[in-house]
C-alpha cells in the first residue's frame, strides 16, 4: 500500500533501525520504544489486521513468531523473558494498519494487562 509507514520501510523508503529481514517479514526497532528492547516484526506484504486474516497467511504469521523468538535470542533477552503483543483496531489500540507483532523486554513487563 502507497501511504502506509510500515510497508514504506519495509521498502526502505522510510528509514528504519533494522534488526532482522528475510523474504517474508522485518523487524525494526519501535521510534516510541515502551521498553528497554521493543522491536517490532511486521509482515513484508501489507495486511491490515488480525481482523483481515485468512487461512493461507497462518504460515506466514507462524513464522512472524518464530522470527520475534529468534531476535529475542539474538537480543539477549530469551531467558530473562520478553512480552508479544499484536494490538488490533480502536479498542486494542493499533495505530498503525499494518499488522506487526511487538516484542518487548530487557526489564519486567507491567501487570495487569488490558
Ligand atoms: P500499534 O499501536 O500496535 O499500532 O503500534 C504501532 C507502533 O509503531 C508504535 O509503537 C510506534 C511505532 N511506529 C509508528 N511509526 C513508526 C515509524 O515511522 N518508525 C518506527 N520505527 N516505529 C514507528
Amino acid at each position: 500500500m502507497t501511504d502506509c509507514i510500515f510497508c514504506k520501510i519495509v521498502t526502505g523508503d522510510i528509514p528504519s533501525d533494522n534488526v532482522y529481514r528475510d523474504e517474508q517479514v522485518t523487524a525494526f526497532r519501535d521510534i516510541n520504544p515502551s521498553a528497554p528492547t521493543h522491536i517490532l516484526i511486521v509482515t513484508n506484504q501489507h495486511i491490515d489486521s488480525v481482523n483481515k486474516l485468512r487461512v493461507d497467511d497462518e504460515a506466514l504469521i507462524g513464522h512472524l513468531f518464530t522470527a520475534a523468538k529468534n531476535i529475542a535470542v539474538k537480543e539477549g533477552i530469551a531467558e530473562s523473558g520478553y512480552r508479544l503483543i499484536m494490538n488490533t483496531n480502536a479498542d486494542g489500540g493499533q495505530t498503525v494498519f499494518h499488522i506487526h507483532l511487538h516484542l518487548l523486554g530487557g526489564a519486567p513487563m507491567k501487570h495487569p494487562m488490558g
